[in-house]
């Protein structure tokens, strides 16, 4: 049995001119993250389902876990010193670390403590996003160009999906492992090495609700999973859990797409390019599959603002390129 932290000090060796601070790091949001799991794990015994009564910047209602959640990260990367500022989603702004502790950190970080929150109160699995980029700034705070950098410039990113059981699934581009969180002696335990998703798969995952406002290339594609076709497979199965980490975890090991396209009411997607869809497009490239807006590649698109959202279509390589050629076609 390897040991997240065991596992993150061998694989320091492939990276001849590390000092540790990138495995420090990720060793710190490892603990944030169990931190974070007991508490979701008794969350209907301790007072923390529901909501705070505040609205973050994207007009979301606020739930007590969401900021608890976001608070564990941050004073997490804040006392490890490896990380100069966090770019969250319950933050408008960026979050300067403590300058005595992180003056000479090299790393921000960008993360969704605890995406798909609206399950949280009906017992079902939320995850968490990270992504980590080597600060641009030399020296003193850090400053926003450190994190508004492009999803081709990250050194690590990874989840934690709180299901029926815990898992930590993260790359440094050098492919893609996951952990299984063992409760009993609190370590997160290599039970997934080297993950490779599917080239092709019969899941398809995406909110139906919004089919009248989805791009026509997108309702086209929708029928062609409908479509009987013993040689691909279809109707394809239709699975949409509504949290990101965990329908991109399920298609990532069976195989599937996972799409949130533009609607009416989101004309420019949903999903946050530089702390959802970016970490996810990271780890879903390294395990071989493919993630683009339906016409360019995710990891390319420049990033303006830390809250800039992004429609994605995200998955196995062969599931997301047939999804492009109707979007090429009718959108
Ligand atoms: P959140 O970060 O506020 O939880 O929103 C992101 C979530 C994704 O996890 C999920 O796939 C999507 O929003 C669900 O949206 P919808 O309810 O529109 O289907
Ligand atoms: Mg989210």
């Amino acid at each position: 049995m390897k040991t997240l932290g065991q596992f993150i000090i061998e694989k320091q060796a492939d990276f001849p001119y590390a000092k540790g601070e990138l495995s420090r790091l990720l060793r710190d949001i490892g603990i944030a993250a169990k931190v974070v799991n007991r508490e979701i794990n008794k969350a209907g015994l301790t007072d923390k389902l529901g909501e705070v009564g505040s609205i973050n910047v994207q007009g979301e209602a606020q739930k007590i876990l969401d900021v608890y959640a976001n608070e564990q990260f941050i004073s997490a990367l804040s006392s490890g010193g490896e990380c100069c500022l966090v770019a969250s989603e319950e933050n408008e702004e960026v979050v300067l670390l403590n300058q005595t502790v992180s003056k000479n950190a090299k790393y921000a970080v960008a993360i969704d403590p605890l995406d798909g929150s609206s399950n949280i109160d009906v017992n079902v699995a939320v995850g968490t996003t990270f992504s980590i980029y080597r600060r641009k700034s030399k020296e003193g705070p850090g400053q926003l160009e450190d994190i508004l950098q492009k999803g081709t410039e990250q050194v690590a990113a990874g989840y934690i999906v709180y299901g029926s059981s815990t898992m930590l699934v993260y790359t440094t581009g050098k492919g893609v492992n996951g952990f299984t969180l063992d409760p009993s002696i609190g370590e997160f335990c290599l039970s997934h090495p080297e993950i490779k998703v599917p080239k092709s798969g019969i899941i398809y995952s995406m909110n139906e609700g919004n089919y009248v406002h989805f791009p026509e290339g997108v309702k086209k594609y929708i029928k062609y999973c409908q479509v009987e076709d013993d040689a691909t497979l279809r109707p394809y199965t239709s699975r949409y859990i509504g949290s990101m980490v965990a329908d991109l975890h399920r298609n990532l090991i069976k195989g599937g797409i996972y799409i949130y396209p533009t609607t009416a009411s989101a004309p420019h997607g949903k999903l946050r390019l530089v702390y959802e869809c970016n970490p996810l497009a990271f780890i879903i490239e390294q395990a071989g599959g493919r993630a683009t807006n339906g016409y360019d590649r995710i990891l390319d698109i420049e990033v303006t603002e830390i809250h800039q959202r992004e429609s994605i279509f995200i998955g196995s390589e062969d599931m997301v390129l047939k999804a492009e050629e109707f979007m090429a076609e009718y959108s």
